[in-house]
C-alpha cells in the first residue's frame, strides 16, 4: 500500500537540494501520492561549463525519483562512463566537474531547450516527464541566482568551492548573485500556500535551503504557513548528514548543532525534527517557538527513508 492511509488527497510540498534532500524525497515519493507532491529545488548550484547549462540539484532530485541515480555517489547516473569528459580534457578543457556521458545528454537537452526559448521550469518539466517522474519538480526561480562563496581564496562559484577545491577554502560569506531581481518560478508560492504539509528537507541550510528562502516572497509565504512547516535537521550529533554544512556553519559563526540550525529556521518553522541523538537540545529548540519532533533522521537504507517520510506525514 504505497499511500499513507487517509492522506490520499493532501498536497505535500518539499523544499530541498542535493543528495541529503533526495534521500527523504525518495521516501516521500514512495509513501505519498506522487501526483500530490511538489518539490521546490535550489538552483544556486547551477553552473555553465563547456557552454552547457548544468543544474546539479534539479538533476539529483530527478534522477533519484526516476530510479537512475548513481547510488554510491548520490549524483550522476548509475553505470556512467566518462569518454566525452576525457576527450574534452584532451582538448584542454577543464575536467574537474565530472560530467558523465549519459548525464551530458540531459545538459545538452536542457541547454537546447533554453536556447529555443523555454524557461528553466519548462525544461525541468519536459525532462522529468521524459524520465517518468510523477511528482512535480519546480526550480526555485527561472532566473539565474548563482551561489558565490566569499572565501580566503577569493570569490568562488559554489561548485568551484565544493568540487574543484574540495570545500577547503575558509568561508567568509555567501552571496546569491542576482537574487534581488529574481522571481519565484511559476507555481512556487502557490505550492507553499496550498500544501497541507510543507517539508524542509535535510539539506545544507546555508547553500541549499538558503537560496530558496532568499527568492522574493518564499520566506514570507513560509512564515504565513508556519504551523504547516516541518523542517528536518541536516545536522546530527554536531555532524552534517551529508556535505560540508557543519564546517560552513562554524566558519560563518553559527553553532554546528540542531539548535544552531533551528535558530536559522525559527521564524518560518512550526515543527523542527531532530534525531534521537540530539534530544537533549529539544527544550532549547522549543524555547525558540517551535514544536520539536524526535525521529531517526539518518537515512542509509530504503526502509529508513520510507520510515522517516511516513513518520513526517503522520506527525
Ligand atoms: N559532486 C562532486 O563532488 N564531484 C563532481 O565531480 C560532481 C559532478 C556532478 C555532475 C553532475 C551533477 O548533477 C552533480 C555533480 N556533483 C558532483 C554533485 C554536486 O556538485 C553537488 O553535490 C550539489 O551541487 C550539491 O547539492
Amino acid at each position: 500500500m504505497p499511500l499513507v492511509e487517509g492522506r490520499k488527497l493532501r498536497k505535500i510540498t518539499a523544499l530541498g537540494g542535493g543528495v541529503g534532500a533526495s534521500r527523504l524525497l525518495l521516501g516521500l515519493y514512495e509513501v505519498s501520492a506522487p501526483a500530490r507532491l511538489t518539490i521546490i529545488v535550489n538552483t544556486g548550484d547551477d553552473i555553465e561549463l563547456h557552454g552547457l547549462k548544468i543544474s546539479p540539484d534539479l538533476d539529483i532530485v530527478t534522477y533519484t525519483l526516476a530510479g537512475i541515480v548513481d547510488p554510491a555517489k548520490g549524483w550522476g547516473i548509475r553505470g556512467e562512463t566518462f569518454h566525452a569528459l576525457k576527450r574534452l580534457a584532451g582538448y584542454g578543457r577543464a575536467n574537474w566537474f565530472n560530467l558523465g556521458d549519459r548525464d551530458l545528454a540531459t545538459h545538452i537537452h536542457r541547454t537546447a531547450l533554453l536556447a529555443e526559448g523555454k524557461t528553466l521550469a519548462e525544461a525541468v518539466e519536459l525532462i522529468r516527464t521524459a524520465l517518468g517522474v510523477r511528482a512535480r519538480i519546480l526550480p526555485m526561480s527561472n532566473d539565474p541566482v548563482p551561489t558565490i562563496i566569499e572565501s580566503n581564496k577569493g570569490q568562488l562559484h559554489f561548485q568551484e568551492y565544493l568540487v574543484k577545491r574540495r570545500a577547503e577554502p575558509v568561508v567568509q560569506g555567501i552571496r546569491f548573485e542576482g537574487v534581488g531581481a529574481a522571481h519565484p518560478a511559476p507555481g512556487v508560492l502557490e505550492a507553499i500556500r496550498e500544501a497541507s504539509r510543507i517539508i524542509i528537507c535535510p539539506s545544507n541550510p546555508l547553500i541549499s535551503i538558503g537560496p530558496i528562502l532568499a527568492v522574493s516572497g518564499v520566506r514570507e509565504q513560509l512564515r504565513v504557513r508556519k504551523t504547516h512547516v516541518f523542517a528536518v535537521c541536516p545536522i546530527v550529533a554536531g555532524k552534517s548528514l551529508k556535505g560540508p554544512s557543519d564546517k560552513m556553519l562554524v566558519q560563518l559563526g553559527h553553532e554546528p548543532t540542531a539548535l544552531g540550525v533551528a535558530k536559522l529556521y525559527a521564524d518560518f518553522t512550526g515543527t523542527f525534527v531532530i534525531d534521537p541523538a540530539d534530544k537533549a537540545q529539544a527544550v532549547a529548540i522549543s524555547a525558540l517557538g517551535m514544536k520539536v519532533a524526535v525521529l531517526p533522521t539518518v537515512m542509509k537504507t530504503r526502509a529508513q527513508k520510507d520510515k522517516l517520510a511516513r513518520a513526517l506525514l503522520n506527525l
